[in-house]
């Protein structure tokens, strides 16, 4: 079968791991690059040979023959570029977070929808191998029925000085790195009834919160507390570990510091080393990350080929992002928030 044709828009920081990934993904090749900024077109397009280069989306879209389309911009941009795929008919990935709004979000899956185009969201840490282990022992059923889980992101790494703009926005760790957290805890114990939120803003420095703390009802009955913080300085930083503690009613699973993964349960008590593989283009601490964008990529080629829908499509990712929303809103009123409401 002929080789999809792929165009990438937004050559920024975290494209750059795309672009090394869709190199590894068989079945796909980016042909085109977009970025408004001429400098980041050149640095990405010279980086990895793409010769034909845009700096306006429209005139990429009107110019090139796609099979799809993978949107790396900040979120301000992700409506109106993913409208611009749903009008050309290319099917598109967009970057997380999906929106600046759940009404944005939907407003996106419903171009896609009447287009009748694929649409994923890149929310790429439920595809991380330690999480995918996680998933791995819940469906061997060895814990039993899971009642309880704890999924905690804590360090003090320096996310701003690759990424400035998460020093400025009013909104910062939920929306940025809380968004894959609640994707997780949605991936591992089930979609989410009710969130109760507190958040605080440690650093002075930047505009929005560092820290948060979630306590979630999931419709399946379980309980979980998601903890997120930016302002944890331990004596080995974790960074971008998400560590998980989940209790069932047959035993317990943990994924601790250093990728080990202790699952005690029918079988008895099981210690195994889950880190992820270093690939040749990636570099540590990132190689965790890194390695889900490749696994991400190469579902949305096999979703594409298929005619399958992918698990992170934007209709799921609706129900993560509704968590977003749902977390500033209880945080702000101190209330518990329904999520029934917020996604009608
Ligand atoms: P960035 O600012 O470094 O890069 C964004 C690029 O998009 C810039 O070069 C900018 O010029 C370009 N751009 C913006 N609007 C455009 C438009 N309308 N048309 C063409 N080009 C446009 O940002 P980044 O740090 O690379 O983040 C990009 C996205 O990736 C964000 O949504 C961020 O949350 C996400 N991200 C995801 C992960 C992950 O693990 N999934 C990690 C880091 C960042
Ligand atoms: O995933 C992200 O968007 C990144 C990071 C992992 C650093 O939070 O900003």
């Amino acid at each position: 079968m002929a080789e999809l044709r792929g165009a990438l828009i937004g050559c920024g920081f975290f494209a750059v791991n795309q672009m090394h990934a869709w190199r590894d993904v068989e079945g796909a090749s980016i042909v085109a690059i977009c970025d408004r900024d001429p400098d980041r077109l050149r640095v990405v397009g010279d980086q990895f040979g793409i010769a034909r280069r845009n700096t306006d989306a429209a005139a990429l879209f009107a110019g090139e023959r796609l099979d799809f389309v993978d949107i790396a911009t900040t979120a301000p941009s992700h409506r109106t570029l993913v409208e611009m795929a749903a009008q050309h008919g290319v099917p598109a990935i967009c970057q997380k977070p999906f929106a600046p709004s759940l009404a944005d979000a939907q407003a996106m899956v419903k171009a896609c929808t009447d287009a009748g185009v694929p649409l994923m969201v890149h929310e790429n840490f439920r595809w991380q191998s330690p999480i995918q282990a996680v998933r791995t022992v819940l469906d061997s059923g060895e814990i039993g029925t899971p009642f309880f889980g704890r999924i905690s992101f804590r360090s003090a790494y320096d996310v701003f000085s690759g990424q400035p703009y998460l020093a400025t926005g009013k909104r910062f760790i939920i929306e940025d790195l809380g968004i894959h957290i609640l994707d997780i805890a949605r991936f591992l114990l089930g979609d989410v009834s009710t969130v109760t939120a507190r958040t605080a803003r440690i650093n002075p420095g930047i505009a929005g919160e560092d820290v948060a703390t979630m306590l979630m009802d999931h419709t399946s009955g379980a309980t979980s507390v998601i903890d997120c913080s930016y302002a944890t300085k331990l004596a080995t930083e974790p960074f971008p570990e998400t560590l998980i503690e989940i209790d069932g009613s047959d035993g317990t699973i943990r994924l601790a510091q250093g990728y080990r993964l202790t699952v005690t349960g029918r079988s008895g008590t099981v210690v195994s080393d889950v880190s992820p593989p270093l690939l040749p283009w990636a570099s540590r601490p990132w190689h965790n990350i890194q390695e889900s964008v490749v696994a991400i990529q190469k579902h949305w080629v096999d979703c594409l080929t298929n005619g399958t829908e992918p698990a992170t499509s934007g209709a799921d990712n609706l129900k993560t992002l509704a968590l977003v929303e749902a977390a500033y809103a209880g945080a702000a009123s101190r209330e518990p928030v329904q999520l029934d409401a917020l996604l009608k």
